[in-house]
């Protein structure tokens, strides 16, 4: 009988995904047309690269998505203008708790009640979302908006008809074996952020594991390890945000130049 049970012996195989059609949903068949597929995505990002930059943030419940909003905008808020959207079902807990928290002017915070799947809201009926984040920058002209999902599974994402880039959280308190479970989140997002690292003793999960796995069915695309706790700013991801904004403002320079 082989002896193969240490989680570590099984790392995944990366499923066949085209990084190229930017996936904005699982796999998925249709009666009489069986074979697994994906579509094309809603809206490919098309807005001109100096207007601001649209990044949403999305993950599984309780991740960490409203402490990394509150830890960018800690971080940004004194040398860029911002503002946020946050989802929530039925609520405006998340945009209440970050006007409680002061990370921006409250009139720079959106708070929009989908009433339905949190990834309906940013994926395929974006229209509540396009008008919150429009009407923020026709009245800030905000650098960056913050689009927060809310609380949904390893599947959601956003439509590029709605953001830029997308940063995906996952935390270390569900087990190190999440990143390797892959969903369209974990494996396209642009970043993968795995956050509370400061609970892996807490719960046995091994960092190294999970940044193993990420790798494998993420490539190059890049990973973040955070503890919001320990870094409440979010260092290695507010730099990631610097990063897109200085490689747009390059191709907006190169584009002038030619
Ligand atoms: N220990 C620890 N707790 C964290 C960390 N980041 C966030 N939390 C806590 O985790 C809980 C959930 O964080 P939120 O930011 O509300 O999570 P969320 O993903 O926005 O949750 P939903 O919007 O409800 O899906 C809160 O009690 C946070 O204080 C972290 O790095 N370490
Ligand atoms: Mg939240």
């Amino acid at each position: 009988m082989s002896q193969h049970t240490h989680s570590s012996d099984h790392a995944p195989s990366r499923p066949d995904v085209d990084r190229s059609l930017r996936m904005t949903e699982p796999p998925h068949t249709h009666p009489g047309q069986e074979v697994a597929h994906t579509h094309p995505p809603v809206a490919a990002p098309s807005r001109p690269l100096d207007g601001p930059l649209r990044v949403g943030i999305g993950g599984p419940v309780g991740s960490g998505k409203t402490a990394l909003v509150a830890a960018l905008c800690r971080a940004l808020g004194g040398e860029l203008e911002l503002a946020v959207v946050t989802n929530d079902i039925y609520t405006t807990e998340d945009g209440d708790f970050l006007r409680r928290h002061g990370v921006l002017p409250g009139e720079r915070i959106t708070a929009v009640q989908t009433g339905a799947c949190p990834h309906t809201a940013i994926r395929d009926d974006i229209a509540m979302n396009l008008d919150a984040v429009e009407d923020l920058e026709d009245r800030f002209s905000p650098d960056v908006v913050l689009v927060e999902s809310g609380g949904d599974n390893l599947t959601a994402t956003f439509s590029y008809g709605l953001v830029d880039a997308q940063i995906f959280v996952v935390d270390v308190a569900g087990g190190d074996k999440v990143p390797r479970k892959g969903g369209p989140g974990v494996i396209t997002s642009d970043l993968l952020v795995i956050n509370k690292t400061d609970l892996a003793p807490m719960v046995g999960a091994d960092l190294s594991v999970m940044a193993r796995d990420a790798a494998a069915l993420r490539h190059e695309a890049p990973v973040a390890f955070t503890s919001l706790r320990e870094d409440p700013g979010a260092g290695v991801v507010a730099d990631w945000v610097r990063g897109l904004l200085a490689a747009r403002a390059e191709q907006v320079t190169a584009a002038h130049a030619g």
